[in-house]
C-alpha cells in the first residue's frame, strides 16, 4: 500500500496552542519507518500551509480564528481529494478542525469513486457543535456538523460539494457532550457509543457491527482518530483529557481489527499537544496504534473478513 503522509499544522481550533507540532512529533516519532517496516511505501508530503489571513466575523461572538479555520478546511480537502486517488492519506495533525477538510474532501473522492463513503470517530467528544452552538468558540468542537451537512455552516464554510450521510457515521469513546451537541446529534442518525456501551458491549462487537456495515455496502472507510479517545494514563498529551478512556489493549484491539477489515482508505491522527507530552509517549502510542491498523500484529491468525 502507498501512504501519503500530509502534515496538517493547525492548532486554531483548540484552546491550547501546541498542537502545530503534531506533525513534527509523528514524525520524531517513527512514523514512516514503522509503515515501511510493515512493506508500505510512505511519501511524506510535508506540511500543508494556508495563506495569510484577514479577519472574518460571526455573530456568535465566542467564536476565534475563522477566517484561519475556514482556509485549512479548504485546502485540506483538496489535498485529501488529491492525494487520495492512487494512496491512503494519512493526515497528522493538528487539532480536530482539520477533519471538516480531510473528511470532505474524501467524501468527495468516495463519490467520485462511486462508493459509499462511512467515518469511524474514535474521539471522548462528539464535536458535533454548530457555529450558533458553540460555548467554547473552539472550532476543533464543530466537523462533524459541518460534514454532515448541519445548517448556519454556509456561507462561512466551503459549500459542501458531497455531504457525509449521518447514518454512515459511527462515534466510540464518546464520553463529554455538550447539551447542545446532544439535543442536535439526537435528531440524526449518526451511531453514538459511549463508554457505557464499551463497558456493557465490549469494543470489538461495536465495530464488527459497523464494519458489516460498510463491507456490505462496498465502501469507504475514514478513521478519525482524537487522541482524547485514549485514557489519558495511556495518552497524556492532549488538551482536552477526559477521564475513564479506551485502554491500550481496547485501542489496539480496535486498530487490528481495521486492519483485517481491509475497509480502512483513510486516517486522522489529530489533537496530539507534544507540548503536553511526556518525552514522546503519546506520539510513539499514535504510531504504534497506526501500526497495528497498518498490520502490525502479534501473531499470525487468519484474516477475520465482514
Ligand atoms: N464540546 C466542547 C469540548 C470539546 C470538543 N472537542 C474538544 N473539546 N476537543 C467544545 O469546546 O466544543
Ligand atoms: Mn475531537
Ligand atoms: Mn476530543
Amino acid at each position: 500500500m502507498l501512504c501519503k503522509l500530509i502534515g496538517i499544522p493547525l492548532q486554531s481550533g483548540a484552546s491550547q496552542l501546541g498542537c502545530e507540532m503534531g506533525p513534527s512529533a509523528l514524525r520524531t516519532a517513527g512514523l514512516r519507518q514503522a509503515l515501511m517496516d510493515l512493506g508500505h511505501q510512505v511519501s511524506d508530503c510535508g506540511n500543508l500551509a494556508i495563506p495569510e489571513q484577514t479577519h472574518r466575523d460571526h455573530p456568535n461572538e465566542k467564536i476565534h480564528d475563522l477566517a484561519e479555520i475556514v482556509a485549512w478546511t479548504e485546502v485540506i480537502a483538496e489535498a485529501a481529494y488529491r492525494e487520495s486517488r492512487d494512496a491512503m492519506p494519512i493526515f497528522l495533525g493538528g487539532d480536530h478542525a482539520l477533519s471538516a477538510g480531510s473528511v470532505s474532501g474524501m467524501a468527495r473522492r468516495a463519490a467520485e469513486e462511486g462508493r459509499p463513503f462511512f467515518v469511524l470517530w474514535l474521539d471522548a467528544h462528539t464535536d458535533f457543535h454548530t457555529l450558533e452552538t458553540t460555548n467554547s468558540g473552539n472550532l476543533h468542537g464543530v466537523p462533524v456538523a459541518y460534514f454532515t451537512g448541519q445548517p448556519g455552516f454556509e456561507p462561512y464554510f466551503p459549500k459542501l460539494e458531497q455531504k457525509v450521510d449521518a447514518a454512515n457515521v459511527c462515534m466510540i469513546g464518546i464520553r463529554s457532550v455538550d447539551t447542545a451537541e446532544r439535543r442536535a446529534i439526537q435528531q440524526t442518525d449518526v451511531l453514538v457509543h459511549d463508554m457505557r456501551a464499551i463497558d456493557e458491549n465490549g469494543v470489538a462487537f461495536l465495530l464488527r457491527e459497523f464494519l458489516k456495515r460498510v463491507s456490505a455496502a462496498h465502501g469507504m472507510l475514514h478513521v478519525s482518530l482524537d487522541v482524547d479517545f485514549l485514557d489519558p494514563s495511556i495518552g497524556p498529551a492532549v488538551g482536552t483529557t477526559v477521564p475513564g478512556g479506551a485502554t491500550f489493549r481496547e485501542a489496539h484491539l480496535l486498530m487490528e481489527m481495521l486492519h483485517d477489515s481491509e475497509l480502512v482508505t483513510s486516517l486522522d491522527l489529530v489533537e496530539l499537544n507534544p507540548f503536553l507530552d511526556e518525552r514522546g509517549r503519546t506520539a510513539t502510542m499514535l504510531v504504534d496504534l497506526t501500526a497495528s491498523l497498518m498490520g502490525r500484529k502479534v501473531l499470525d491468525r487468519p484474516t477475520q473478513r465482514y
